[in-house]
């Protein structure tokens, strides 16, 4: 049943790469006419996602609200209280850490789970309210990306409930401590939800549980599948520059992320797959080479950023010229220890194209990119395989 309804989500998600109708224009895409632009977010809106957002509705109502009990998503006052209570460092409890917390993952060491600050053994709360066990897909983490899918729950009634089994607080000085072995590559890397299972963890690649994915249109960014194929680079916003060269021109144009943010913002609502998605129902015919996929390794979010079209029309791309060049080729600030950088290319015409929708994007869903996911620019091919959406593009 919940098979068959992915299914379906995908088929529909792929069937808008195909025609290019998945592409939700939250402002006039690269210049589409204003009137196309309306009738694409109406085109959308067409569509029942309405049936499919219902289904999530279980999930967090079965898990924190008393049926009897149930209100709607509000931004009143007492919500708004409810969520400073789990903002608020409280002096009486002792403070964990998320790794600590990561270990109460199952009934022998209790289920804890985090929301903004505080840190919450909701074992009782799994015996005592029907269907709580769904909070288990939480468990040993933080539920905050969950209530983002399920904003219609956050309620003070349901806050006021979660309130009562809080334990701790989460270690507030945590985002700064780093593994010190400095001779493993990989001990920079960002935080991870632990919904995230890990099909390799060294380089990092995991997907989030495919149910959740047919839960909003939207995939929250720490339940996004990640695919590095090499340690996460750690780059500073500040110092962060651009190169763009274009062959046969001698002068190189380069870009502060200040400078790409001068370009007009254009909003993009694209979806991202692996192209090993599901290989793991390839194999079962036929062994194929790669990570084992399952049906997760894809996501949709809104993107943000600059027209790659108008970024090399500034450094000078000319119109007449376009013949002469067939393709764009991304740079990456992910190296191998040989010191190559990851890279891939795309075909010239789907770079320039009005309605390409490829932008050099630093958002991702109205939030700076996740270092996961590229920080701080990446490159999005909207209807093009994930491995040409370069992250962390340096030229
Ligand atoms: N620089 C860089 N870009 C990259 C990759 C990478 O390892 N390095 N992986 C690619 C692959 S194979 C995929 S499927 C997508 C995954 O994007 P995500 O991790 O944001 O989901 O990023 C692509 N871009
Ligand atoms: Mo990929």
């Amino acid at each position: 049943m919940f098979r068959n309804k992915l299914g379906c989500y995908i088929f529909r998600v792929c069937n808008w790469i195909y025609t290019h109708k998945q592409v939700k224009y939250t402002k006039p895409s690269i210049l589409m006419p204003q009137n196309q632009w309306n009738k694409k977010c109406h085109h959308i809106t067409g569509y029942p996602h309405i049936s499919l957002l219902a289904a999530g509705f279980g999930f967090i109502t079965y898990s924190l609200c008393d049926m009897k009990y149930v209100v709607y998503a509000d931004d009143s006052q007492d919500t708004r209280d409810e969520d400073k209570k789990a903002n608020l460092f409280d002096n009486n409890l002792p403070t964990y850490s998320t790794s600590e917390v990561s270990k109460h993952s199952n009934y022998k060491e209790r289920i804890w789970v985090t929301y903004k600050n505080g840190v919450y053994d909701v074992t009782d709360f799994i015996h005592e309210h029907p269907g709580g066990d769904q909070i288990l897909m939480a468990a040993g983490g933080a539920v905050d990306p969950f209530w983002m899918l399920y904003s219609v729950h956050l309620n003070p009634h349901v806050l006021n409930i979660l309130e009562k089994y809080r334990i701790g607080n989460l270690d507030p000085k945590e985002n700064n401590d780093n593994t010190s072995d400095m001779s493993d590559p990989y001990s920079n890397e960002p935080k991870r939800h632990v919904i995230l299972k890990p099909a390799c963890v060294k380089p990092f690649n995991a997907e989030s549980p495919e149910q959740l994915l047919v839960e909003n249109f939207i995939t929250p960014n720490e339940l996004f599948y990640v695919r590095n194929h090499l340690p996460v680079p750690d780059i500073d916003s500040t110092t962060y520059s651009l190169e763009i060269e274009i062959e046969g021109k001698s002068k190189t144009l380069t870009l502060t992320l200040d400078e790409l943010k001068k370009f007009p913002k254009y909003s993009v609502t694209a979806t991202v797959m692996c192209a090993g998605n599901r290989r793991s129902e390839m194999t079962k015919i036929k062994p194929v080479k790669g990570l084992n996929w399952g049906a997760a390794a894809v996501g949709n979010a809104t993107w943000s950023g600059a027209s790659l079209r108008e970024v090399l029309k500034k450094a000078g791309l000319n119109e007449k010229d376009l013949d002469k060049y067939k393709h764009v080729q991304f740079e990456a600030f992910d190296t191998d220890a040989t010191g190559s950088a990851y890279g891939a290319s795309i075909p010239i015409w789907k770079a320039v194209d009005r309605r390409g929708d490829v932008i050099l994007a630093y958002e991702m869903n109205g939030v700076p990119l996740p270092r996961d996911h590229g920080f701080p620019v990446r490159v999005i091919v909207p209807g093009v395989v994930g491995a040409r959406n370069v992250k962390w593009l340096g030229r």
